[in-house]
């Protein structure tokens, strides 16, 4: 079982049940104040960026179950040395990592849709990881400006952050070396369970890996020339088409253009527009089967303060549209268009005439 077993069936409604109500989610947010994927100081304070941005208030406004489960804790890894002469805080990013995967499956199991808030992406490889303990059929909708698919191996910068999704594909596992720390993570996804969008900066092995390993995604130059509805249209058709299976949607916030979205740690020119974002996260709630939403690298130490305060409000914008925030406006809680003959107003008249 997972999260939205409630909403199958309901795809191309709108998310809405029968009688134009939503059908409440059970979201369970957790904060993952983690950094060492990358070298920038700040992305750990990301997650209390979004909170304060009203992440918890929007969902609960939209008629959300609503569970805080505060901010991670993780272990500290003294003395990490770097690995091969290359891949930094090995040990650090493991143990977080490990640690993740345990409270994505946690929340997961109780039944809620899990809302991971980094942190960097190198948080993926546990909430992925996580959330195919439970889902063992989930597919990965990965929206971010880089494909962070370097092995370590392959690797120019050393941040883990890069290098997620090759710990999670059984096709590089005899590609990928044994880091200290990582002993307990089991790739869990193939090639077509994987779409990307939005990428605009890829290096060559990333490129290498996308076109042998037979990796469907949709640079910015394919959303320009296909437009974002086609774009979402084959995302899901590869991803939810034949089957129905939980969706993993993971959001790198530097997937947006950077004059949306400053404070992040690896901005690239000619991201996504705030409609083709909004359109993503639409189409993503649409399907009735979303289980668990990563939003990642926010940086309030890269901007100026009111360029963080917008970043953080784009971010709980995905958010609230993966969980049924719509454009065209709802009516959750309104049931009844008072006329002049409802009882209240009849009361009144009643009263004038006397
Ligand atoms: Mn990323």
């Amino acid at each position: 079982m997972w999260a939205l077993r409630g909403l199958r069936g309901l795809r191309g409604a709108g998310g809405r049940g029968p009688w134009g109500r939503r059908a409440a989610h059970s979201v369970a947010v957790l904060g993952a104040p983690f950094s060492r994927g990358q070298s920038r100081r700040g992305v750990e304070l990301g997650p209390g960026a979004v909170k304060a941005a009203g992440l918890l208030t929007r969902l609960h406004r939209l008629g959300c179950r609503v569970h805080d489960f505060g901010d991670l804790s993780f272990t500290s890894v003294p003395d990490d040395e770097i690995y091969n002469n290359r891949i930094l805080n090995p040990r650090s990013v493991g143990r977080a990592n490990q640690e993740l995967a345990e409270a994505v499956d946690r929340a997961v199991s109780a039944g809620h849709s899990c809302v991971t808030v980094g942190g960097d992406h190198s948080l993926a490889i546990g909430s992925i990881s996580g959330h195919a303990r439970k889902c063992p059929d989930l597919c990965v909708l990965w929206v971010d400006a880089h494909a962070d698919i370097n092995t370590p191996l392959t690797t120019s910068s050393g941040n883990l952050h890069g290098q997620p999704v090759s710990f999670l594909l059984r096709e590089l596992r005899d590609k990928v070396p044994l880091l200290p720390g990582f002993s307990w993570v089991k790739p869990c996804l193939s090639g077509p369970d994987l779409v990307y969008l939005g990428l605009r900066d890829v290096d060559p092995p990333e490129h290498f890996i996308l076109k042998n390993y037979d990796i469907q995604y949709f640079s910015m130059r394919d959303i320009d020339r296909l437009g974002i509805q086609k774009v979402m249209e084959r995302t899901l058709d590869q991803l939810v088409g034949k089957r129905q299976r939980p969706i993993h949607f993971s959001f790198d916030i530097d997937a947006f253009d950077p004059t949306l979205a400053p404070a992040t740690g690896t901005p690239v020119m000619g991201g996504l527009s705030y409609r083709e974002g909004m359109y993503i996260s639409e189409e993503i709630h649409n399907t009735g089967l979303l289980s668990a939403v990563d939003l990642v690298e926010v940086n309030p130490l890269l901007a100026a303060s009111d360029e963080v305060k917008a970043t953080a409000r784009l971010a709980v914008d995905v958010i609230a549209s993966c969980f049924g925030q719509t454009r065209e406006g709802a009516h959750a809680v309104y049931e009844r268009l008072p006329g002049p003959g409802s009882p209240d107003e009849s009361d009144s008249q009643e009263r004038a005439r006397i």
